[in-house]
């Protein structure tokens, strides 16, 4: 297809636009002010010029007739879908007043400040919550912090960071780097990353590795593009990873397939976790995981003789109660086989040149805001005095507490919510009504989009509209390389760049702020000063820069003294060992050592349910054409993915009288929702895979259907409680038990406040 252009801009990508956890380098093709193409950047170390089908479509999302480009205030009562446009002073003015009114009348807390998934607006809005004074920053409705949280958690009690599998990332020169080894195994572990490129790590990366000799294992309940290739295929019961992880350690321990000289030198807690491990009997695990000993011992002596080897994990192993020891369990495998921080192992995945966006920590809280302020915000903030990891680690509140407050405000009171990149009743909360209860129960509602949506329609009384990612500055320093993304023309309309609309609001709400910035490059400018660039000079460099020597740069960094605060060698752990047994955890009075727990509702912990519930839904795997809620107003995506599926095997289906395309109903005590049957042959016969985030776009907007989002949302049946010691870990999105039948004709699903015995566990 012949495009007429009259530029071409090359930026680095993020929200929104292709949603997505970014870093990938694109070619942006102009004619005037008009996007018109985009192709992604040959010369982008990272991405090499591949670009996703989102980010190839993303002329059909920035110049979509639908967004939203003006603030809207709600005019009528929230759900009629009446909003009216005002003027961006209109807008600010009554947040700072409605926000003023709330902290003079019951103090900061009284507002949460929500994001989604892990974007660039998580840094302005955790600088505008604390200029607010409010301790309250959520992913609200992921359930017990069902993502990415439980992983980074269970990693850093273990080795004191986050690691991830060495696809070369972390220098320019990629593969041909002299100092990058091709790691001969890598376990592809409850991730499907060649659809999502999740977490700033991408899939093409992994089957670069494959060409260049790595082979694979793959432990995942669902055949994957990834299990059909791979030499060990681990076909797990959802929610075992627990267990599989302890019966690895188990059969690597008793086998002397570890690392001993490493272990000596730099493990603490040895001992300990080999009588924990010796629990984790072949037997014991095959009953639990459904993977056959024989296979999980093949694979494990693969893994841990073949060095180097690498693990790359994903968030279904989040999705679960207990799932920090998880964490922990895995992180354990990849130091007692020498696998941490060397060439093509498990490298220690430090911020570029160590900056941290914003402070996400709670040493890096300490460091930006001082003793006092911490103190002040723990004293508050949602889930810290229940649970340690909420006080002590990566500073969130506990989201079901929370939303369990904003309905019956105790211990205080919860009077509005600033949601900012979160399409909470489309896709992203466990338990939609629960939390449509929740937001309705607000005083006042903010919501920045950029397409209104469930949520837009359902509870919000002002919406701003968001610029798209060519349409605003912003950097990236998830994980190496330092990367500028650039304004490449004016937004649409009066949409804005999320950073300056906190900006702003942050200026309102603290005036000492204003002697320090006076636009949103100046903070830019602060924090880019480890790499040499002001923001302008990244731009001309090109958009991005690697660090040549330091803390980001791989390997052997605890031996050097890079990994922690004090310069000393070692781990930033108390004891500067790995901790394969954690005296963090055993001072906050949690278990030190790693151990299985149970899907809340499982076959081993609610077997009589599952005679009710015979199926387990295994909700939310990624489509390569969405991201979670969005896209599906996009033609060139939706025509590739049309309907709202459950992935079933054929055998199981026609059991239930279900043929190839029929309507059906997915239930269990807390709501229903209507999927397509989609036969898949590889589908496990105890599961059925459902993606999550339908709200088709053609349905009517306002109340009571919200764009169909209570018809096909299945996220209804999913537990929403914290569930686990240390408050992080939960949701269980992944292990949700169900029955399926044909849709009735002209069924009723429950609309919303409807629900069933919403949040609830199921009864038998
Ligand atoms: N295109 C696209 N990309 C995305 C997203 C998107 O919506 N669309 N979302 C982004 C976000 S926020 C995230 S968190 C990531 C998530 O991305 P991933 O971490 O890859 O998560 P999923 O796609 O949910 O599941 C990955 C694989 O794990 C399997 N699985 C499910 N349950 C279990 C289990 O209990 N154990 C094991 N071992 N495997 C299991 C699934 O069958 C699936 O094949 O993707 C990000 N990337
Ligand atoms: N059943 C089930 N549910 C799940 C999951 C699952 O596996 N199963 N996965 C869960 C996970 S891991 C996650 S992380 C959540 C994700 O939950 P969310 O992050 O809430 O997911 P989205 O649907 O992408 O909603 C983001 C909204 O923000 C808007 N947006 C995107 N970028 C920007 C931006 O830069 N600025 C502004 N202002 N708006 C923006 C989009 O238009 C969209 O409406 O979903 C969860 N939901
Ligand atoms: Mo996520």
């Amino acid at each position: 297809m012949s495009i007429e252009y009259d530029r071409v801009e090359r930026t680095t990508v993020w929200s929104p636009g292709p949603g997505c956890h970014g870093g990938c380098g694109a070619l942006v093709y102009f004619k005037g002010d008009k996007v018109v193409k985009v192709e992604g950047d040959p010369c982008h170390p990272w991405s090499q010029g591949r670009a996703c089908p989102r980010l190839l479509a993303y002329t059909q999302f920035v110049n979509h007739p639908e967004r939203i480009l003006y603030p809207l205030k709600r005019v009528g009562e929230r759900g009629e879908g009446k909003f009216q446009r005002i003027s961006w002073d209109e807008a600010l003015d009554t947040i700072e007043y409605k926000f003023k009114e709330f902290k003079d009348k019951y103090g900061p807390e009284s507002v949460i400040f929500v994001q989604g998934t892990g974007r660039d607006i998580n840094a302005p809005l955790t600088f505008l919550a604390y200029a607010y004074g409010s301790p309250n920053l959520s992913q609200l409705g992921l359930s017990g912090q069902s993502c990415y949280t439980p992983r980074i958690t269970g990693s850093c009690m273990t080795d004191g960071t986050l690691t991830v599998a060495d696809c070369s990332q972390f220098f320019e020169d990629r593969y041909d780097d002299p100092r990058w080894a091709c790691p001969k195994y890598i376990i592809v572990w409850a991730q499907n990353p060649t659809t999502g490129c999740p977490d700033g790590f991408y899939g093409h990366w992994i089957v670069d590795c494959m060409k260049r000799g790595s082979k694979l294992i793959v432990i995942d309940p669902r055949a994957t593009w990834l299990s059909s290739r791979a030499e060990y295929f681990l076909q797990c019961r959802p929610g075992s990873d627990g267990a599989i992880a302890l019966g690895m350690i188990n059969l690597i321990i008793q086998n002397e397939w570890y690392d001993k000289e490493i272990v000596e030198k730099w493990c603490y807690g040895f001992d300990k976790l080999k009588e924990r491990a010796a629990e984790y009997t072949p037997e014991r695990v095959e009953q639990l995981t459904w993977v056959p000993r024989e296979i999980l011992y093949q694979a494990t002596k693969a893994y841990a003789t073949s060095r180097p080897s690498a693990i790359h994990w994903g968030m279904p192993i989040d999705m679960n109660p207990e799932a920090t020891y998880t964490a922990q369990a895995i992180s354990a495998l990849w130091c007692i086989t020498g696998n941490f921080d060397v060439p093509g192992g498990n490298v220690a995945a430090r911020g570029a040149f160590g900056i941290a966006m914003w402070p996400i920590n709670a040493s890096q809280v300490l460091e930006t805001y001082g003793e006092e302020f911490v103190k002040k915000i723990n004293e508050k903030r949602i889930g810290a005095k229940e649970y340690p990891y909420i006080a002590n680690t990566r500073l969130y509140i506990q989201p079901d507490l929370a939303v369990e407050q904003m309905l019956t405000g105790e211990p205080y009171p919860i009077k509005g919510t600033y949601i900012q990149t979160s399409n909470l009743l489309g896709g992203n909360a466990a338990d939609l009504n629960k939390h449509h209860r929740a937001l309705m129960n607000m005083e006042f509602n903010v919501v920045v989009d950029v397409f209104h949506n469930p949520t837009t329609m359902a509870i919000a009384d002002i919406v701003l509209p968001a610029a798209c990612f060519t349409e605003r500055n912003s950097i990236r320093v998830w994980h190496t390389p330092a990367q500028a993304i650039r304004k490449l023309s004016e937004p649409l309309g009066e949409a804005r760049n999320d950073w300056e609309i906190n900006f702003e609001l942050a200026l309102r709400f603290n005036s000492e702020l204003r002697k320090k910035y006076s636009k949103v490059e100046d903070f830019f400018d602060e924090k880019l000063k480890p790499t040499g660039y002001t923001f302008e000079e990244l731009i001309e460099h090109g958009g991005w820069v690697f660090e040549k020597e330091g803390v980001s740069v791989p390997y052997y960094r605890h031996e050097k003294g890079l990994l922690r605060t004090d310069g000393k060698p070692g781990f930033a752990t108390p004891t500067g060992k790995v901790e394969l047994y954690s005296t963090q955890q055993e001072a906050w009075g949690l278990d030190p050592l790693p151990y299985y727990a149970e899907p809340p509702e499982s076959e081993n912990a609610t077997p009589e349910l599952m005679k009710k519930y015979p199926l387990v839904m295994i909700s939310g795997r990624r489509s390569p054409l969405y991201f979670h809620s969005e896209h599906r107003n996009i033609p060139w995506l939706r025509e590739n993915d049309p309907d709202p599926i459950m992935e079933i095997n054929p055998k199981v289906a026609k059991g239930l009288g279900l043929k190839n395309g029929d309507w059906c109903v997915i239930e269990n005590d807390r709501g229903k929702c209507m999927r397509k049957v989609k036969y898949n042959l590889a589908m496990n016969e105890k599961c059925v895979s459902v993606p999550h985030g339908w709200w088709p776009p053609e349905e009517e907007g306002k109340g009571p259907s919200y764009f169909g989002a209570w018809k096909y949302n299945c996220n209804k049946l999913v537990l929403s409680q914290p569930g686990s010691s240390s408050g992080y870990g939960g949701g269980a999105y992944k292990t949700v038990p169900v029955r399926i039948r044909k849709l009735e004709p002209g069924e009723d699903l429950g609309g919303p406040e409807v629900g069933y015995g919403a949040g609830q566990p199921l009864t038998v």
